[in-house]
């Protein structure tokens, strides 16, 4: 039994390496045996409940030598979240075009929002978009789509979600170092265990940063020594804007723009779709960035139809939806958003939402 649960979660090349595979001549027997075994497993072997699971995390979080009170806080209200488990599972897939998917992310409600939120936070806004090189309009634009400026950043005590899919177990070595870096920003006095909340899938506070991004990029902007992204609205903007800055982000550019393609454009020279790792997906950037003076003499224009802007840029042709769909140029900022989350749709609500801020 618990030979089989470990196989569990054991890679390809590591079962390979334990010689119990051998007598497999291809790969894809190989590969059939291990979901054999996987079924059989699921059948035969009861999980662990998860008291066994979160005492080994505990176990390993002694080992490394966080502070007994911190983990006893923690340990001691750590808890199962079934719909933590089926939100993960239920995550639809994409079935709605941009044109449907704008209208909802970025709706006139919001849009009159983050206009006042502009206007109101103009001064702060200015000295740390001055400070970390980026538009002010693109911090409220990420405030507002990620937690409707501040007002849902979710209520779920991060540790417990974190060690609910860390448990659920699909992907479960991420979620764990998510769980070890909330300790760590725990142990460094930035928010209480009692307010550290978030999002089932363990996005937290008004920048909804994962605890690896908080760790990565948060900033505390109103020098009172600690790094709050739930209640601190000048750690909360300095936060988003450094994490731009961290992602090459150029305040002398804007994020891309719609365009229209000429009747019969060789789609050819858009970054093909596909779900890639980053840097595969920055390679297929590089197969498409050109200059904007390449783009304009094959046809493409801006959407009123004029000639695209006069300047030495390099962009990538994005179709969200397909040939078929809506056309964009992404300028060098657009990789910027996609680290932030990849996601074409995602990234033109922000791009959208940033430009309706400033316009007209
Ligand atoms: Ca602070």
């Amino acid at each position: 039994m618990k030979l089989k649960l470990a196989l569990k979660h054991l890679g390809l090349p590591a079962l390979l390496a334990t010689g119990l595979f051998t007598s497999y001549s291809s790969v894809a027997a190989v590969s059939q045996a291990v979901q054999d075994t996987n079924a059989a497993a699921a059948e035969q072997v009861t999980k662990p409940s998860f008291e066994d699971y979160t005492a080994a995390l505990r176990q390993e979080a002694e080992q490394k030598g966080y502070d007994n009170a911190l983990l006893n806080q923690v340990f001691s209200s750590l808890t199962f979240h079934e719909r933590v488990v089926k939100a993960d599972q239920s995550q639809p897939e994409s079935v709605e075009t941009l044109s449907t998917y704008l209208p909802k992310r970025v709706s006139t409600i919001r849009i009159t929002m983050a206009r006042g939120f502009y206007q109101q936070y103009l001064p702060e806004l200015e000295k740390i978009g001055e400070k970390y090189g980026v538009q002010p309009r693109f911090i409220i634009a990420l405030w507002g789509l990620e937690s409707s400026f501040g007002r849902f950043m979710g209520t779920y005590s991060i540790p417990s979600a974190l060690a609910t899919l860390a448990y659920d177990g699909r992907r479960e070595t991420f979620f764990r170092q998510e769980f070890f870096n909330a300790l760590d920003i725990l142990a460094e006095g930035h928010i209480s265990f009692a307010d550290m909340k978030g999002s089932w899938a363990g996005a937290m506070g008004q920048s909804q940063f994962m605890p690896s991004s908080f760790l990565a990029y948060a900033q505390d902007g109103d020098g009172d020594g600690k790094k709050d992204i739930w209640t601190n609205q000048l750690d909360v903007f300095a936060s988003i804007a450094n994490y731009l800055k961290q992602q090459n982000w150029d305040n002398s550019i804007t994020w891309g723009r719609e365009v229209v393609l000429p009747e019969g454009f060789d789609t050819a020279m858009a970054i093909q779709p596909g779900s890639l790792a980053r840097a595969a997906w920055l390679g297929r950037w590089n197969d498409s960035a050109r200059s904007l003076t390449k783009w304009n003499e094959l046809g493409v224009r801006r959407l009123n139809g004029t000639a695209l802007p006069a300047r030495d840029l390099q962009a990538a042709l994005i179709l969200p939806d397909g040939k078929d769909g809506r056309a964009f140029l992404g300028y060098d900022n657009y990789k910027s958003l996609m680290h932030w989350n990849r996601s074409y749709y995602f990234v033109t609500s922000v791009g959208y939402l940033a430009d309706l801020i400033i316009a007209e």
